[in-house]
């Protein structure tokens, strides 16, 4: 059977989340099944835009980032992912890939995530797949777990779900929610968060206990959302987060992430609140700390905590759009372009 060539074209817009309720540690390493779920906000900052352009001349696919040759490892993890999009498209013929990320280097915001969002919307709509919202944000999950996120707009969902079919990220009403964001630390981390989640799965002893109480954490968290209780929001965001530090800290060798200064960021936090400000901390695997806000006290707490690590390393970012695809004529990267049909109305930019 031949198959017909294609060649497509199309570009999308992805932006990164932050997760309330984290991911971290996988039950399958091949189809990136998490175990347990998590909850995000995709932020309207930040975003990657990649256009992927199916050309049958090529013998490999090709990988640029940022105007330059990707690294070989970033180069891979493509290829590797779109054999998984050409599978399902019956397709064989290979891609020119050129993905632009306007995250700051080291603000702490995953590339992964607004990467392989991107890469998919445009992939998927490239080799003529039509999948709808679900089976988009299982696809991008296969390149990077918090990508399944980023695929919806606001506040987004993860199942961890039962299989592959199961597992994918759907919208969660929520209040209005602001992040600011303050860079600690700009160095490569010394652990990625892959290798750090399967050191965590297979030295410590909190892992089970982990695995049980995000679920239950999920649960809150959801409920909170649909109530619109920002309070509570807050509260298991910070709480969540310490418990994601503290696994990490129990592995063996142990990781820690945090910084002194990440610890003044979060001190911070806490006396804005004894002021009667509501914010609350969240860190990744990274030093840096983003915190949560109503959106009228955004600005506020991003000049209390400029004076903590500098007003030039504080950004404020509010709720932005699923992954969507931009019209042929690529627009100026930048925030915003149209909201996707996965994106709440409302939900940003
Ligand atoms: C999260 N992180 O929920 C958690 C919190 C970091 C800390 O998702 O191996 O880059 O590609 O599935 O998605 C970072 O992990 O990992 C992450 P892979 P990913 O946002």
């Amino acid at each position: 059977m031949t198959t017909p060539p294609t060649s497509g074209s199309a570009t999308a817009r992805a932006f990164p989340n932050l997760a309330l309720v984290k991911y971290w540690g996988k039950r399958d390493e091949e189809l990136i099944l998490p175990v347990a779920g998590s909850l995000s906000l995709t932020l309207d900052a930040f975003p990657t835009t990649t256009t992927v352009a199916v050309d049958p001349g090529l013998d490999g696919d090709v990988f640029e980032l940022n105007g330059a040759a990707a690294s070989d490892t970033a180069a891979e993890r493509v290829t590797a992912f779109l054999d998984l999009v050409r599978e399902r498209a019956g397709a064989t013929d290979h891609a020119r890939v050129h993905s632009v990320n306007e995250a700051p280097t080291g603000a702490g915001l995953a590339s992964s995530a607004s990467g392989f969002a991107a890469l998919a919307r445009a992939a998927a709509a490239a080799y003529d797949l039509d999948l709808d919202t679900p089976a988009l944000s299982r696809l991008a999950r296969r390149g990077s777990g918090s990508a399944t996120r980023s695929v919806i707009g606001n506040v987004a969902l993860w199942h961890a779900g039962a299989d592959d079919e199961t597992s994918f990220a759907e919208p969660v009403p929520a209040p209005d929610l602001a992040m600011v964001i303050a860079t600690v630390d700009t160095a490569a981390k010394p652990v990625s968060s892959r290798e750090a989640m399967r050191r965590t799965a297979s030295t410590s002893p909190y892992f089970v206990a982990w695995i049980t109480s995000t679920e239950t954490t999920l649960t809150e968290m959801v409920a909170a959302c649909r109530a619109g209780d920002f309070t509570r929001i807050g509260e298991i965001t910070e709480a969540h987060a310490m418990r994601l530090h503290g696994l990490i800290a129990s592995t063996e060798p142990p990781i820690r992430y945090l910084k002194p200064r990440s610890i003044e960021v979060m001190d911070t936090v806490v006396a804005l609140r004894q002021e009667g400000v509501e914010a609350y901390s969240t860190a990744d695997a990274g030093p840096n700390v983003a915190v949560l806000v109503r959106p009228e006290q955004a600005e506020a707490v991003a000049a209390r905590l400029g004076d903590v690590v500098g007003p030039e390393k504080v950004r404020t970012a509010g709720p932005g759009p699923g992954a969507h695809l931009l019209p042929d004529a690529q627009p100026p990267a930048g925030a915003g372009g149209p909201v996707g049909d996965e994106g709440p109305a409302g939900a940003g930019s």
